[in-house]
């Protein structure tokens, strides 16, 4: 992308396009309001120029020949208390596709430039409204796809993941102009206590990054969706109660064996959690036909990558030997969760043997036709993902993140060593300093264009 100039004048469509209520076109630079002024008329017939900062004005918009596009509400913002920091004009206007290409239009024939993606957030970040950490949870927030990450997103809008990251560069600083004060008077020796003091405040730092690297996995999961997979041997009601859970005929049912093969993905939200659910071919142990032999392979491959397991047996018929063949094709260190379906009908299983069989994994009875059953379902497979994800403490987001910060950890590490070997301070500041820029990285104080391009060419127009 080419350099941006970020002085001139830009607007897009911030709304979703089509049709809508109303839709809000956006206008931001120094001269918005004089981009603004020549067509709209006010109600009041006040100049737009002369509007104070955070009001809104109702009117008519025109176009160059003076002619009535719509009516509509323009809201003014100026420097630096509005989102981009710069002048800006929100112009509300009715939701219709023709109405608000016309109105951009008008303005982009008048020499404002059409925003690229994400310009207005990059703006907001250039003028100093957001560090790129909140920047990145305004991306988060639009694509959030369950309460779980739309909480993460919206905490870390809100600052609190750089208060945290604010409180370790602090901190590096801290230990920094420590040791070069120390610099400074070579002749002084140090006390054991301040080397002790300082060696608490490397072990202090480098605990809270490795517990936010930690946490990383954990948040991946909550934004990209947990995996959880329906296994069981053929005809037991697997695709059955997949669409149940779904509440809607998504995938093939019938009472022949093998009629799912390839594995079946949907994503749900449950109690909160965006769940990725899968259903998968029926298992046996031994595979005639090539079709269903490469089915198994599909499921077995998706049991693997699996963060819980559905295992369905039919309670119609008794526990056998195809059922637990299928249990020992689930890998050890999966969260499982038994169910016996097809409670309508009357029960052949052997309970206390199935339960014997399963140990500390309690069955739970369900019918995919009447959904009974699917609360206590629901609960579990959120108690499951709960383990998986929750953990106190800070949440970094992304890969840029986890990578700054782990760069910073090993510097870190460098610096203590060379402060445990007694090297001469001048060889652990410089390790300090690098542990220090990789933490300015991550919250933008130090960024290259070509990083800010990358991260919001994500966003889309009007953002
Ligand atoms: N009575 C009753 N029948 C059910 C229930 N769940 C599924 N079935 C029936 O069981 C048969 C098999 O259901 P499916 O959902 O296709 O089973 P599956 O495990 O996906 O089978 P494969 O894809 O072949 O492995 C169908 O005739 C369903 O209507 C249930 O809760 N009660
Ligand atoms: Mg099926």
């Amino acid at each position: 992308m080419p350099k941006l100039d970020l002085d001139d004048t830009i607007a897009a469509i911030a709304t979703p396009n089509g049709e809508g209520g109303i839709a809000v076109i956006r206008v931001s630079g120094s001269g918005a309001f004089e981009a603004v002024e020549p067509f709209f008329v006010s109600q009041d017939h006040e100049k737009l120029s002369d509007a104070p900062a955070n009001t809104i004005r109702w009117g008519k918009f025109v176009d160059p020949a003076q002619l009535l596009v719509d009516q509509v509400l323009v809201s003014c913002f100026r420097v630096p208390r509005s989102y981009t920091g710069q002048d800006v004009i929100e112009i509300s206007c009715h939701g219709g596709f023709a109405i608000t290409r016309k109105i951009l239009g008008v303005l982009l024939s008048k020499g404002v430039r059409h925003a690229e993606p994400g310009e207005f957030t990059r703006r907001a970040f250039l003028n100093g409204k957001l560090d790129l950490t909140q920047a990145e949870a305004v991306l988060d927030l639009i694509h959030a796809k369950s309460d779980r990450s739309l909480d993460i997103a919206i905490r870390q809008l809100s600052g609190s993941l750089s208060r945290t990251l604010k409180e370790l560069k602090d901190a590096l600083m801290r230990l920094l102009a420590h040791m070069e004060a120390y610099l400074d008077f070579p002749e002084e020796n140090l006390e054991v206590n301040v080397q002790s003091g300082m060696q608490d405040q490397f072990t202090n730092v480098q605990e809270k990054i490795c517990s936010l690297i930690a946490g990383f996995e954990r948040n991946q999961l909550i934004r990209e969706g947990l995996l959880v997979t329906l296994v069981g041997k053929p005809n037991v009601g697997k695709s059955s109660l997949f669409n149940a859970l779904l509440e809607r005929d998504r995938a093939l049912v019938s009472d022949l064996p093998h009629t799912t093969r390839d594995p079946l993905e949907e994503a749900l939200e449950i109690r909160g959690f965006y769940v990725r659910l899968r259903d998968t071919a029926g298992l046996i142990s031994e595979p005639e036909h090539p079709l269903d032999k490469m089915g198994m392979d599909r499921a077995l491959g998706t049991l693997r990558e699996s963060h819980v397991v559905l295992y369905v047996v039919d309670g119609s018929v008794p526990f056998e030997e195809a059922d637990r063949h299928v249990f020992q094709l689930i890998p050890e260190d999966k969260k499982v969760i038994a169910l016996v379906n097809k409670s309508d009908l009357s029960s052949r299983i052997e309970t206390k043997e199935f339960e014997a069989f399963l140990g500390d994994k309690f069955p739970i009875r369900l019918n995919a036709k009447t959904r009974e059953g699917f609360g206590e379902l629901e609960e579990r497979i959120a108690g499951c993902l709960e383990q998986g994800t929750s953990e106190a403490g800070e949440q970094i987001t992304r890969l840029r993140h986890k990578k700054a910060l782990e760069a910073a950890l090993e510097a870190l590490r460098r610096a203590q060593q060379s402060f445990q070997m007694k090297m001469s301070l001048e060889f652990v500041t410089p390790d300090l300093r690098a542990a220090l820029e990789a933490m300015k990285e991550l919250t933008g104080e130090i960024y290259s264009e070509d990083l800010l391009d990358v991260i919001f060419a994500e966003f889309c127009i009007g953002k």
